[in-house]
């Protein structure tokens, strides 16, 4: 196998990240050398016409992954949730993160921090899956996962078409949560989109990654992800994989049941 890069992209409005600025968008992708072009004038475009507003700063980071550090996971199951408003949404989302391994608590705390953002973070926040107490020390940044992409692109594609799934949202959230949930010490994650006009979420775990319709108001441009861990998780560990390991996601290898509506994992 050639070489892959892993390119990602991020930009903010006012100024830099690092200097106050207020994150607009985000990127990440693990690619061959012949893709990168495409790739980074598609995450240019991304940052500068972004429902959240109009970026100031944008960087784009490109470096080589040598392929005997590149691992791999299995893309996650969808279960698809149909539900009534944000309340029933959120009610059920903490149902599901009981169901991974969250106790009630936790799953409240969690989403609370959640709900509670002045503003969107750039990344997720770290939260003890037993506990609830927000583990992490990265403040208002968040933890990023990068180094992530897709094993084959063009099948997955075809593969979540063939269930009557696309888009980047879903694509990127997929390939996201399928790379955390095979992290050591993961118990779930839960996630809302920060783009105003995307309103559905999903928890994730090993068990699957369930899609909810509704998890916040339309217009609302506060979102965010909370990654619930074993209180025994090694952090430094976790977050070195979160943040650095190049993880290619496979398509699962039995089809049957991959999608599934109204039911937990
Ligand atoms: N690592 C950690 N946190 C991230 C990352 C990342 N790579 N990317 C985004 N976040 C956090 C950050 O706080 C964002 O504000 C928040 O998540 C939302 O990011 O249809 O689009 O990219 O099934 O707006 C989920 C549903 C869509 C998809 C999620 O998130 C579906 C989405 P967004
Ligand atoms: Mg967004």
């Amino acid at each position: 196998m050639s070489a892959l890069f892993s390119i990602r992209m991020r930009a903010a409005q006012g100024c830099a990240h690092e200097a106050g600025g207020r994150h607009i968008s985000g990127a990440e992708s693990l690619l061959p050398e012949s893709e990168l072009k495409t790739a980074a004038a598609a995450m240019i475009e991304r940052a500068l016409v972004h429902s959240r507003g109009k970026a100031d700063f944008l960087q784009l980071t490109i470096e080589s992954i040598a392929p005997q550090a590149i691992r791999h996971a299995e893309l996650l199951s969808i279960y698809e949730q149909s539900t009534d408003g944000v309340a029933a949404g959120r009610e059920l989302a903490l149902k599901a993160l009981m169901r991974l391994g969250v106790t009630l608590p936790a799953a409240v705390r969690g989403m609370a921090l959640l709900e509670a953002l002045p503003d969107s973070m750039r990344g997720a926040m770290i939260v003890c899956a037993e506990t609830g107490a927000r583990l992490d020390d990265t403040i208002a940044r968040g933890v990023r996962v990068s180094r992530i992409g897709s094993a084959d692109p063009t099948a997955l594609e075809q593969w979540l078409a063939s269930y009557g799934l696309g888009g980047d949202h879903l694509r990127e959230a997929l390939l996201l949560a399928s790379k955390v949930a095979a992290g050591d010490g993961i118990i779930a994650e839960l996630c809302w989109s920060d783009d105003p006009e995307y309103t559905t979420g999903y928890v994730a775990g090993a068990a699957g990654y369930v899609r909810l319709p509704q998890l916040k108001e339309a217009g609302s441009g506060i979102g965010g992800r909370v990654f619930f861990v074993r209180p025994d998780a090694d952090l430094a560990e976790l977050r070195r994989y979160l943040e650095t390991t190049a993880v290619l996601v496979d398509l699962p290898t039995a089809k049957g049941g991959w999608l599934q509506h109204d039911v937990l994992p």
